[in-house]
């Protein structure tokens, strides 16, 4: 412990030194609110077959006992995004109460339009008006279920694309698509917001009709002030330089939310921060740059977007809250006075030391008082993994039969 409260002491020490408030640095890490999805905590795999955990979530339920399990090791992730129909149940009052009896909150509903036999060829960008009717709905019923739960977010994602050159007609659907979301949109309360959120290519392989963050905008700018762009991080070509689109959308006031996830090769799902950590802090560092900017306002919904096909799902979820609320540490304690005056005096690598210095810093010491003061595991992951719970979940869940898809 001593060397622990030495390795804190040198790391005040040296914020100060660098001018940063710690007491502020602090609040901003209490403040930090993470939604973790409900179809995280179920069985996934690919299209290659699913190995199922004996832990995993195998109803309603389990999904919300996880989820709070999850916030009781972390401390910052209160609310969990729902799935529609993967979460469907008879009373939302119900489901509403299950999730606050485990200690969490229902955060952004996901309308599903692209699972249904219908929607082969699209939802809202489909030729036949039936069909993009029946996506409406899907959505309407959506809305009805946010009133029900509280909720203020929907959260959009379109499967809509095709597979082979010919089939679809890009401008008609482009013109579809923007009629079925303004009554999508008309439907929503002045205090409510819908997210759309775009995606490189799968399962259209030829085209998709939202396929990057300028098309979203674009049809979000049409829309009004209550949509915005959801930015997922492994829905990029590689390379994408995903920083700069985050401040440029911030900047047009159009950034509404986050799916978190890091991605190899497409849109893998794996842990946020596994294969490219400093890509995720200099994403982090544009927040953090905004939210420190008294003439920005933003209100971005943090949500991660993982489905493990073989991490055990509750110690992945843990692992990526602290991954995420790491990063973030690190983004606080960028020496920003020193980085504007670099920037000022066109030193290039001074600039980039400045980004690098908060990077390397070891700020562990740092979230562990912080978790201590807000009454969490000092090392969540740690704690979860030594609890046994994984071991308990697998005894009572393992023979319990699932009806029907609970995820992806
Ligand atoms: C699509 O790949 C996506 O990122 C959307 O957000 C869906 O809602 C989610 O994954 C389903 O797993
Ligand atoms: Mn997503």
């Amino acid at each position: 412990m001593s060397n622990g409260c030495d390795a804190y002491k040198i790391l005040c020490d040296s914020l100060e030194e660098r001018g940063i408030n710690l007491e502020t640095v602090k609040a901003s890490l209490r403040e930090q609110k993470i939604e973790t999805p409900s179809w995280g905590y179920a069985d996934s795999g690919t299209r290659f077959g699913v190995f199922p955990q004996p832990w995993a979530a195998k109803t309603l339920e389990h999904k919300f006992q996880d989820a709070g399990t999850v916030h009781k090791y972390t401390g910052i992730a209160p609310t969990v995004a729902i799935h529609i129909p993967w979460d469907k149940c008879d009373n939302y009052q119900d489901l509403k109460d299950m999730a606050a009896e485990n200690g969490v909150r229902i955060g952004a509903v996901n309308p599903n339009v692209f699972q249904d036999e219908q929607y082969k060829l699209g939802s809202i960008c489909h030729h036949d008006p039936a069909v993009r009717a029946a996506a409406i709905e899907r959505h309407l019923e959506c809305i009805d279920i946010m009133r029900e739960v509280d909720s203020t977010v929907l959260s959009c994602w379109y499967a809509d694309g095709t597979n082979y050159p010919g089939y679809g007609h890009f401008r008609r659907r482009k013109h579809w698509m923007q009629e079925s979301l303004e009554q999508i949109y008309q439907a929503l309360d002045p205090h409510e917001r819908m997210l759309v959120e775009y995606k490189l290519f799968e399962p259209g392989f030829y085209h998709t009709d939202l396929a990057d963050w300028g098309m979203a905008y674009t049809v979000c700018r049409e829309l009004g002030d209550r949509a915005q762009v959801l930015v997922d991080l492994g829905h990029h070509a590689p390379g994408v330089n995903i920083e700069h689109i985050v401040a440029f959308l911030i900047d047009e006031e159009k950034l509404g939310g986050f799916h978190f996830n890091n991605r190899k090769y497409a849109d893998d799902d794996l842990t946020v921060g596994s294969v490219n950590p400093y890509e995720f802090f200099l994403i982090y560092n544009e927040l953090v740059d905004a939210e420190q900017d008294p003439a920005v306002e933003t209100d971005i919904a943090y949500m991660v977007d993982q489905s493990h096909v073989v991490k055990p799902k509750i110690e992945a979820m843990i692992q990526t809250v602290v991954m995420i609320q790491e990063i973030y540490a690190r983004a606080l304690i960028v020496d920003r006075e020193t980085l504007a005056e670099m920037r000022e005096a066109g030193d290039i690598v001074g600039a980039e030391e400045v980004l690098v210095q908060a990077y390397r810093t070891d700020v562990r010491p740092l979230l562990e008082v912080v978790r201590e003061e807000m009454g969490v595991p000092t090392s969540p992951l740690e704690a979860y993994r030594k609890s046994g719970h994984n071991e308990q979940l697998a005894q009572q869940r393992a023979h319990i039969q699932v009806s029907g898809g609970l995820g992806t």
